[in-house]
């Protein structure tokens, strides 16, 4: 059984993923619009991963005796100056993930609830693994810099990114 404190911690989760699923449509969106296929086609992919985070998470609050919530979203960014720009919103926004389940862990183990504890460390993972895509990513931008064909094959590439990273990815 779920503490009301833990209970509210991991709602507050949820709606953080919610959030991240929804601003990372807004990027796909803005990206398609553009013509960034590539670019597009990974942030649908991210926005669809982040959907999968905030239902593992409602069914763990429902299995453990919680009840879920599904809650008003903040608004996300739709406009980008650049796709880097763009980028660097998502490195940020995934950086400001971390810190909320580190946050999370912290409340899971001064609550003594080390089932909360033991599920979170798949999310712990997780984020390590995004931060450093989202860096990776970052990188090649900063040395694409203004260059219109290294865009066009960084523009290609980026599939590639997609298809290992969701091959990656585990079902649960
Ligand atoms: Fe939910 O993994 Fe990133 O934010």
């Amino acid at each position: 059984m779920l503490s009301k404190t833990i209970e509210a911690a991991l709602n507050k989760q949820i709606r953080i993923e919610a959030e991240s699923s929804q601003a990372y449509l807004a990027m796909a969106i803005w990206a398609e619009v553009k013509g960034l296929e590539g670019i597009s086609n990974f942030m649908y992919d991210q926005s669809d991963e982040e959907r999968t985070h905030m239902l593992k998470l409602v069914k763990f609050v429902n299995e453990r005796g919680g009840h879920a919530h599904v809650s008003e979203l903040n608004a996300p960014n739709v406009t980008f100056e650049s796709y880097k720009s763009m980028f660097e919103t998502l490195l940020e926004h995934e950086i400001f993930v971390s810190e909320s389940i580190n946050d999370l862990v912290h409340i899971a183990l001064q609550e003594k609830d080390y089932a909360t504890h033991n599920f979170l460390q798949w999310y712990v993972a997780e984020q390590i693994e995004e931060e450093a895509t989202a860096r990776t990513i970052l990188d090649k931008v900063k040395m694409i810099g203004d260059d219109k064909g290294g865009l066009y094959l960084f523009d290609r590439d980026i599939q590639q990114l997609t298809v290992s990273s969701a091959a990656e990815t585990p079902e649960d």
